[in-house]
């Protein structure tokens, strides 16, 4: 038996006034559509991070060492979706006053309103970019508002902007709500498969400090199948590296947060939770490569 550690990466405990980074697993699972298991998410990626090489050849350095906190999961009272939230939002609140760049771990989409929220009361300015195969822009989803499939639209009555990128499934009435609302922008997929997607989604965004919540549906389900509602026609991994390379280290751009949402492990270990495990490790890697 190998002895896997509880903590992301495998690291010992870090003190949390000596992390940056503070990594809190989200283990929400109440609306999912297709593929059951979001559930699973966290405690996955958490195990095949072990796996990952700490060094990274491409920074140099081991990003590991600006402090990566492993938070305790977060409790949820499944009584009610609303409660579920605003825990998360109070739970997000204590490491965002603390200046942490929170990753959190999902987890379905839903629990990115929950952060976002938190980020909002303590950075009114926050700016929003969701990668994601789906617009989550429903007003209501099998009987709730608190959907997966609705969260960018809860997110966007915040009244902090959205971009989305990567869409390649929504409804009429998403896009009908998209036309009439001019805080949120969606870049299609099938506008992103010809030259260079990454400069033009670059162009779009504008300056500010944001909030990255990446739904791993972005993905190709070539080579992201574990996920609750795959769509073919995704992107890859070195496309989509190079994005998140121009988009963090851009000047005028600082990332206050991120998470990772909707792994469904079909197996307690799979490629694709090594893949969220690794991509992770790569965006810490990108904004404390970029803080130094
Ligand atoms: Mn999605």
């Amino acid at each position: 038996m190998v002895d896997i550690q509880h903590n992301f990466l495998g690291i010992p405990d870090t003190p949390l006034k000596k992390a940056d980074f503070a990594l809190l697993p989200i283990p929400f699972e109440a609306t999912t559509s297709c593929l059951t298991g979001t559930k699973n998410g966290p405690s996955s990626i958490i195990y095949a991070s072990n796996y990952v090489e700490l060094y990274d050849e491409e920074f140099g350095c081991e990003p590991y060492t600006c402090g990566i906190k492993t938070l305790l999961p977060v409790k949820l009272n499944y009584k009610s979706l609303k409660r579920m939230v605003s825990d998360i939002e109070k739970t997000a609140s204590l490491y965002v006053k603390q200046q942490k760049v929170l990753i959190g771990l999902g987890g379905e989409h839903t629990v990115s309103l929950g952060l976002v929220k938190a980020y909002m009361k303590h950075l009114p300015d926050i700016k929003v970019l969701t990668l994601d195969a789906h617009s989550d822009m429903r007003d209501e989803y099998q009987g709730t508002a608190f959907s997966h499939a609705c969260v960018a639209r809860r997110i966007s009555e915040l009244g902090c902007p959205v971009f989305s990128a990567g869409v390649r499934s929504i409804s009429k009435n998403e896009t009908d709500f998209l036309n009439e609302n001019k805080n949120v922008k969606v870049l299609f997929a099938h506008q992103m498969q010809k030259g260079k997607w990454a400069d033009t989604l670059n162009k779009i965004l504008p300056s500010g400090t944001y909030y990255l919540s990446f739904d791993v549906d972005f993905l190709d389900p070539s080579i992201m199948p574990d996920t609750g509602t795959p769509e073919p026609g995704g992107f890859l991994w070195y496309e989509t590296i190079d994005f998140l390379k121009m988009f963090i280290n851009r000047k005028d751009i600082t990332i206050a947060g991120f998470d990772v949402v909707e792994l469904s492990p079909q197996k307690f270990f799979t490629p694709s939770s090594f893949l969220a495990a690794k991509l992770i490790y790569k965006i810490i890697g990108l904004i404390s490569v970029k803080q130094q």
